[in-house]
C-alpha cells in the first residue's frame, strides 16, 4: 500500500485519483465544518464551486429542506443562511437539511477528487476514524490537502502528518511517498502541541484577525467524532 500526500487541491491530477481512496483535508475549515454538519444529522452535503452553482442547486430543492453555507473571503456569503463556521452547524439548525456548501478551497479539493474510487472527508475531529476506514479499504491511499488558494497550508499539512502516522499503525509495511514521510515527523516533533504549530498557519492568523479564535479552537479538537463522510456517487452527496 502507497501512502502519499498532494499539498494543495491544484496539485492533484484526477486521473492519478482515479481508484484511489482519497482522504480531504480542509482543515481550517471546510471538512471540519463537514464533518459537523453530518455529525448533527444533515442528510447530506452537496460541494459546489460558485456561487451561482450553489442557486442553482438550491433551487431544485423544496423549501426547507435545505441550507446554503460556505464562505468568500472566510466570511458569509450575502443570501447564505450559514457561513463557514463549524459552530454554526448545530443540530437544531442543521438536523435533516441538505447543505449546499461552496468554500474557496475546500469544495475545489472535493470537487478535483471525484474520479477517487472512495473519496472520504478527514480533519483532527474524526482523523483516528477516517485512517481506519480508508485503511479497511486496502487501496493505494492519498491525501489531498486543500492548501490555502494554491498554497501548501500548515493546518492540512499537520492533519496529513497526524493521518499518516495513524495509518502507518495500522499498516506497518505501507510505503510513504516523499511528502508523506516528512510530514509525519513534522507531526511526530509537535504532537505535543498542535496548536503552537499550527499558529504559524497564514490561514490561521487571517481567521484570528478576524475573531474566529472560537473556530479555531474547536477544528483543533482531535478526535471527538467516529463518523467518516463520504461522497456517495449514487445519491451526488457526501453522507455518512
Ligand atoms: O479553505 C476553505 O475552503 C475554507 O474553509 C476557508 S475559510 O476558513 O472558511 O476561510
Ligand atoms: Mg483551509
Amino acid at each position: 500500500m502507497l501512502i502519499d500526500v498532494f499539498p494543495t487541491a491544484a496539485g492533484a491530477e484526477p486521473e492519478l485519483l482515479a481508484g484511489k481512496t482519497v482522504l480531504i483535508i480542509d482543515v481550517l475549515r471546510a471538512t471540519s465544518t463537514i464533518t459537523t454538519a453530518l455529525a448533527n444529522e444533515a442528510a447530506g452535503v452537496l460541494p459546489v464551486l460558485t456561487i451561482a452553482e450553489a442557486k442553482e442547486a438550491a433551487a431544485t430543492f423544496a423549501p426547507g429542506t435545505f441550507l446554503l453555507g460556505g464562505e468568500r473571503k472566510a466570511l458569509k456569503i450575502p443570501g447564505f443562511d450559514l457561513d463557514n463556521s463549524p459552530r454554526q452547524y448545530s443540530k437544531g439548525i442543521v438536523a435533516g437539511k441538505t447543505i449546499i456548501i461552496t468554500t474557496t478551497n475546500g469544495t475545489v479539493a472535493i470537487k478535483q477528487a471525484l474520479p477517487a474510487a472512495a473519496l472520504l472527508i478527514a480533519s483532527f475531529l474524526n482523523a483516528r476514524a477516517a485512517a481506519r476506514e480508508a485503511w479497511k479499504i486496502g487501496t493505494d491511499i492519498y491525501l489531498l490537502c486543500a492548501g490555502t488558494r494554491n498554497r501548501f497550508s500548515l493546518d492540512d499539512a499537520a492533519c496529513a502528518g497526524m493521518l499518516v502516522y495513524y495509518l502507518q499503525e495500522l499498516e506497518p509495511e505501507a510505503r510513504l511517498g516523499d511528502l508523506a514521510f516528512t510530514l509525519r515527523h513534522l507531526y511526530l516533533a509537535y504532537q505535543k502541541d498542535l496548536p503552537h504549530l499550527i499558529s504559524h498557519a497564514s490561514h490561521y492568523q487571517r481567521l484570528v484577525a478576524l475573531g474566529l479564535e472560537a473556530d479555531i479552537a474547536y477544528c483543533l479538537q482531535q478526535n471527538i467524532y467516529d463518523i467518516v463522510p463520504r461522497w456517495d456517487k449514487r445519491q451526488n452527496l457526501i453522507v455518512l
